[in-house]
């Protein structure tokens, strides 16, 4: 099974609640390995290039709002099927309905919540992997 290496975000609303660890935590139990980590505070073209797929999309503003609203920490993980893995762990997009034991189910708010506000991101598919690890990891 070939090892694939994913972009793991805990973003601003992680960092700032202290979770970084918590996540950290699961990540390490399922024996992802660690290549690379660090805190990032990323500028508007950063976020920009990441979620270029989004543009024009009603949550796009107030997405990059989110993402600039503090540092995110970035990292570099490893793990056979870690992109479907690693999703898969963090649990659908909208932690209002997101599935208890997932990070965003067990993690994520639902008082005053945004949709943007849902902890994690991971890359969706090897090419989408490939081009956000050079993004954040440049
Ligand atoms: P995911 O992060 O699960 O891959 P995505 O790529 O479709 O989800 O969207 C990127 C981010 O944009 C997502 O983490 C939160 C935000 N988002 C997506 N859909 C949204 C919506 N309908 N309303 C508000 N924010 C949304
Ligand atoms: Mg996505």
């Amino acid at each position: 099974m070939p090892t694939e290496e994913t972009l793991v975000l805990v973003k601003p609303d992680g960092v700032a609640r202290g979770l970084t660890g918590a996540i950290l935590a699961r990540i390490e139990a399922k024996g992802y390995a660690l290549v690379d980590i660090r805190l990032v505070e990323p500028d508007r073209d950063l976020l920009a290039a990441h979620y270029a797929e989004h543009e024009g999309k009603p949550f796009y503003e107030p997405l990059l709002e989110f993402m600039l609203s503090g540092p995110s920490v970035a990292i570099r993980l490893a793990g056979n099927r870690v992109i479907e893995g690693f999703r898969s762990l963090a649990g659908t997009t909208d932690p209002t309905t997101a599935a208890p034991g997932t990070i965003r189910g067990d993690f994520g708010r639902d008082w005053g919540l945004k949709v943007q506000q849902n902890l994690v991101h991971g890359s969706d598919s090897l090419e989408s992997a490939a081009r956000e690890l050079g993004i954040w990891f440049s």
